[in-house]
C-alpha cells in the first residue's frame, strides 16, 4: 500500500476507524485513533516485511539472531513513522483533525521488557541492524508484564505491575503456525536404537508450546523490515489432560508472565531457568527449521546462521543446538561441536563477579536434564582436550561444572568463537582480570565492541529543536549518517549557532520543568543547571556520591546563604530491584533530602532535587534533551560501558565522569577540556584491592566535611529516615565503603565546582556543549552493529529492493 497524501491517509483512517470501532474519525477516542493509526502503519510496512523475508530466503543470505532475555524498545509509533519517512505527513494530517501526534503517541504503552542497559542496547541494535540493511533478527520472551511501574509512597519505592498488554499490542503478529514444543524435566536416559546409536529417551516430561509473536523492525528509510520474535507459553492440546486443576495449569501458563526485575544474577530461581531454556529452545528450533528449508548440508549451517548470546542468559543455545544436531539429526558429536562453535558468539556485559550467572547442578538436572547431560559431556571433553596443553589448575578454574555449580560464562566462551566486551576499558579488563584465564587459553576469541545508541531516536525523535538547529547549520546528512555531526565543529565560534543551540536546550528545559511541575508539584526554573543522573539504582553507580555532594552544597549554603553558586536542579531517575534493600534505602533517602531542601526557604531555590518516578525509555526521552550535566560517576572499573552517557552527550550535556566504561572513549572523543573527569582510575582501584590499604574510617576521621555529610544520615539532620540512614552510614564506615565514595568525594566536589564556574561562563559552556554534540556521532549503534556484522557474524547488508 502506498499512501503519500494527506487526503488518502485521512480516508484510510476514516475507513479503518469505522470498520474497527463503528465510529466516525472525529468521534474516535485517543485509544481508538492510536490503534487505528498503528494498524495502518503496520499495513504500510507489511509489504516490505514480507519482501525482506522472501529476499533473505531467495538470496539464501546468512542471518544473525540476537538472543536476548530483555528487549526495551519503548514506544514505537513515532520511530516507525520516522523510519518510514512518514513522520511529517502524519503529523500534518492529524493536525488537520485537531489531533497532536505527540499526544497520540503518548497513548502507546512503553514496551518495557527489560531492566535497563542490556535490554535497551538490544533494541538500539534491532533498529540499527534493520537500518543498515543487515539480515538480523531478535529472539526473546514476550512477558505479559513488563518491568514493574515505580511509584513513591512516603518516599519509598513501591512496585506496581506493568500491564502493558491490557489494551493489546498493535505491532505484534501472533503466529501459531510457527509454534514449537519445548520439553522440560522428566527422566532422560540413553538407549541404543535400531541403528546402534545411543539416543535419549525421556519419560514424564513437561511439554510446553512456544508461540511466537513477531514485531517488524523497520529500517530507516531503506525498505527493510526485520523481525523481533518474542515467545509466549501455552499448554499444547496434547497435554491438556495432564493438568488436574486450574492452579496446576497456571504454574506453566505463567512462565512467561513476568520479567525478573533484577539486572544481576537470579541464582536458584527455577522459573528464570525455565524461561531461559524456553526461549532458547524455541528460537534455536525455529532457526534450524528455517535452515532445513535451504536443503544444505549441516556443515553449511555456520555459513547461513549466526547466533548471538547477549549476556549469559541465552547460553543454553550451545547445548540446545548440540542436542538438535546430535539427537534429532544424527550429526556426530565432533561435527556438531565444530558447527556450534562457529555459529555462536557471546557478549559479556558486566564486570561484577556476583553478576556472572551460575546455576546449581541439581536444578539443571531437574529442569533441563538433557541440557545438563550435554553440558557434562562438553565439560568432560573440554578438560580432556586441555590436558597436556595448559596447567591443571587453569583447566579446573575454567571448566564449566565446578563443584555443584554450572558456570554459564564459561559455557558461553568455550562454546562460541567470539567473546566481546562493550567498551575498550571493559574488554581490556575482561582480558586482564575477569576472564583472564580464558584469554590465556583463547586469545583470538576476545574482542571489543564499544556500545552505541540508536541516534535517530535520541536526537530526531526526542529532540526536535536541536535537530532543527542541526539541519539549519550543517544540513540534513547527519540524520542518516551520524558521523556528519562532526560538521558542527565548524561552528564552535559561531555566535548565532551557539545561541540557537542554547535556545533549543532552553525549550526542552521549559518542557521538562512543566512535566516536573505536573507530575511532582515541584517548581523548577529552566534557568537553573539541569543536572541529571538516570540509570538503575545500584551501589556501584554511586547515586549516593551525588547525594553526598548535594548535602555538602546544602550545608555550605546553610553556613553561607550568600554563597555564589548558579542554581541547580538535581534530577534523578532510577528503579531499584525490589529485593535490593540498600538501593531502596538510597531512594528513600534521596526523596527525604529532596523534601528537606526543596522546602527550605533559606536555600532560595539555589538547589532543587527532583526524583522522577518510573524511569523508563519514554521518560528518558523527556529528560535527556533537557540535561545540562550528565552524571557518570560509577567507581572506575565497575560500569561495563554505560549508554546514557552517550545519549546525554548527543544532546549537548556536559559529562561529569570517572574514567569508567565508555566514559573513557567519550573523553578521547571530546578532549579533556570538554569533559569533567574526576576520581580514582581503574589502576588505582585495583592497587587498593591488591594492597588492602583502604580505610574509609580514617578518611571520615580526618575530613570534617565528609564527617558532617556522613553523620547527617544518622544524626537526625534528614527528617523521616531511620534504618535507611543507618544502612548508608554502615556501608560507608562499618563496611569500609566498598565503592570508594569517601576516597572520591573531594575530587568529585572539585569537579562540581568546575561545572559551576564553567556554566557561569556561558560562552565557554555553549562551546563545550557544541563539541559534545559534534563528537557524539561515533557512538552510533549503526557503527557498532556494522562491526558485529563484519567481525563476528559475517553477515552482509542486503540490497534494499523497494523504495530507498
Ligand atoms: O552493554 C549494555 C549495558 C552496559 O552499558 C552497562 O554498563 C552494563 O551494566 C549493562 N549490563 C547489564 C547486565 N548485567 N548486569 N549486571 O545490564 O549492560
Amino acid at each position: 500500500m502506498t499512501i503519500l497524501t494527506k487526503e488518502n491517509l485521512k480516508e484510510e483512517l476514516r475507513q479503518r476507524v469505522r470498520e474497527s470501532y463503528a465510529v466516525e474519525l472525529e468521534d474516535a477516542s485517543a485509544d481508538e485513533l492510536f490503534f487505528t493509526l498503528g494498524s495502518l502503519v503496520k499495513a504500510i510496512y507489511n509489504d516490505n516485511w514480507r519482501e525482506t523475508w522472501k529476499n533473505y530466503l531467495k538470496e539464501e543470505q546468512k542471518q544473525s539472531y540476537y538472543f536476548s532475555i530483555e528487549f526495551l524498545p519503548g514506544k514505537m509509533l513515532k520511530s516507525n513513522l520516522l523510519n518510514l519517512g512518514l513522520l511529517d505527513l502524519v503529523r500534518d494530517t492529524l493536525s488537520d483533525l485537531d489531533v497532536d501526534l505527540d499526544d497520540l503517541a503518548d497513548v502507546e504503552k512503553d514496551m518495557a521488557l527489560g531492566n535497563g542497559g542490556l535490554g535497551r542496547l538490544a533494541s538500539c541494535f534491532m533498529d540499527s541492524i534493520a537500518s543498515s540493511g543487515l539480515p538480523g533478527n531478535g529472539n526473546g520472551i514476550r512477558y505479559d508484564y513488563g518491568l514493574f511501574k515505580q511509584q513513591f509512597v512516603d518516599g519509598h519505592q513501591v512496585e506496581l505491575p506493568d500491564e502493558w498488554l491490557n489494551n493489546g499490542n498493535v505491532w505484534e503478529i501472533r503466529r501459531p503456525s510457527k509454534a514449537v514444543n519445548v520439553h522440560f524435566a522428566g527422566d532422560v536416559y540413553l538407549k541404543e536404537n535400531e541403528n546402534g546409536q545411543l539416543k535419549p529417551v525421556a519419560e514424564n516430561e513437561i511439554i510446553l508450546r512456544a508461540v511466537p509473536y513477531d514485531t517488524g523492525m523497520v529500517g530507516y528509510q531503506n525498505g527493510i523490515v526485520n523481525t523481533m520474535r518474542l515467545w509466549s507459553v501455552e499448554i499444547p492440546a496434547s497435554e491438556e489432560g495432564k493438568y488436574k486443576s486450574i492452579e496446576e495449569r497456571r504454574v506453566y501458563e505463567d512462565l512467561t508472565a513476568v520479567l525478573y526485575p533484577d539486572d544481576s544474577n537470579e541464582r536458584g530461581r527455577m522459573t528464570r531457568l525455565i524461561q531461559e531454556y524456553f526461549f532458547v529452545s524455541a528460537g534455536v528450533q525455529s532457526i534450524v527449521r528455517y535452515f532445513q528449508k535451504l536443503n544444505k548440508p549441516w556443515s553449511a549451517l555456520s555459513e547461513k546462521v549466526a547466533i548471538h548470546i547477549n549476556d549469559t542468559h541465552p547460553a543454553l543455545c550451545i547445548p540446545e543446538l548440540m542436542r538438535i544436531l546430535i539427537d534429532e539429526n544424527d550429526v556426530t558429536w565432533e561435527q556438531a561441536w565444530d558447527i556450534t562453535v562457529k555459529v555462536m558468539s557471546y557478549t559479556n556485559h558486566t564486570i561484577l563477579a556476583e553478576a556472572l550467572e551460575k546455576w546449581p547442578v541439581y536444578l539443571m538436572k531437574q529442569i533441563v536434564p538433557r541440557m545438563y547431560q550435554i553440558i557434562e559431556e562438553i565439560d568432560r571433553r573440554y578438560v580432556e582436550s586441555m590436558r597436556g596443553i595448559h596447567p591443571e589448575d587453569l583447566i579446573q578454574r575454567t571448566r564449566i561444572i565446578q563443584g555443584d555449580q554450572v558456570h554459564m560464562a564459561n559455557l558461553s566462551i568455550i562454546g562460541s568463537h567470539s567473546t566481546n566486551g562493550v567498551a575498550k576499558l571493559h574488554s581490556d579488563l575482561l582480558k586482564s582480570v575477569v576472564l583472564h584465564d580464558f584469554y590465556v587459553i583463547y586469545p583470538d576469541r576476545f574482542n571489543n565492541k564499544t556500545n552505541g545508541i540508536a541516534q535517530r531516536r535520541w536526537s530526531q525523535l526526542a529532540n526536535e529543536p536541536l535537530s532543527n538547529v542541526l539541519d539549519e547549520s550543517i544540513g540534513q546528512t547527519w540524520r542518516k549518517d551520524s558521523s556528519d555531526l562532526k560538521l558542527l565543529m565548524n561552528y564552535q565560534n559561531d555566535e548565532k549557532v551557539l545561541e540557537k543551540l542554547a535556545q533549543a536546550k532552553h525549550q526542552k528545559k521549559e518542557e521538562l520543568a512543566e512535566y516536573i511541575q505536573e507530575t511532582t508539584g515541584i517548581t523548577v526554573s529552566p534557568n537553573a543547571i539541569f543536572d541529571v543522573q538516570i540509570k538503575r539504582l545500584h551501589a556501584y553507580k554511586r547515586q549516593l556520591l551525588n547525594l553526598m555532594h548535594i548535602l555538602k552544597l546544602y550545608f555550605d549554603l546553610k553556613d553561607n546563604p550568600e554563597l555564589d553558586i548558579h542554581p541547580r536542579v538535581f534530577i534523578f531517575g532510577a528503579k531499584a530491584a525490589p529485593s535490593y534493600t540498600y538501593a531502596k534505602a538510597i531512594i528513600k533517602t534521596i526523596n527525604e533530602v529532596a523534601n528537606m531542601i526543596n522546602n527550605d526557604a533559606s536555600i532560595q531555590d539555589k538547589i532543587k532535587i527532583v526524583f522522577l518516578p518510573n524511569y523508563n525509555v519514554s521518560l528518558a526521552e523527556r529528560i535527556i534533551p533537557a540535561a545540562d550535566v550528565s552524571e557518570q560517576i560509577s567507581l572506575a572499573s565497575k560500569e561495563a560501558s554505560g549508554t546514557s552517557n552517550m545519549k546525554l552527550m548527543l544532546n549537548g550535556a556536559v559529562t561529569v565522569a570517572t574514567l569508567d566504561g565508555a566514559n573513557v572513549e567519550i573523553r578521547d572523543a571530546v578532549g579533556d577540556e570538554n569533559i569533567c573527569i574526576f576520581g580514582l582510575t581503574e589502576e588505582e582501584v585495583y592497587a587498593y584491592y591488591e594492597n588492602h590499604e583502604y580505610y574509609s574510617k580514617q578518611i571520615y576521621d580526618e575530613n570534617p566535611v565528609i564527617r558532617r555529610v556522613v553523620d547527617s544520615f544518622v544524626d537526625g539532620t534528614i527528617p523521616n529516615i531511620g534504618y535507611e540512614g543507618r544502612e548508608i552510614y554502615d556501608s560507608l564506615i562499618r563496611y569500609n565503603d566498598e565503592y570508594f565514595l569517601l576516597r572520591d568525594f573531594d575530587d568529585y566536589c572539585r569537579a562540581q565546582e568546575r561545572i559551576d564556574t564553567t556554566y557561569k561562563d556561558q560562552a565557554l559552556w555553549r562551546k563545550i556543549s557544541l563539541v559534545n554534540i559534534a563528537n557524539a556521532g561515533r557512538f552510533s549503534s549503526d557503527d557498532t552493529v556494522r562491526l558485529y556484522a563484519e567481525d563476528i557474524w559475517q553477515i552482509e547488508p542486503i540490497f534494499a529492493h523497494t523504495e530507498k
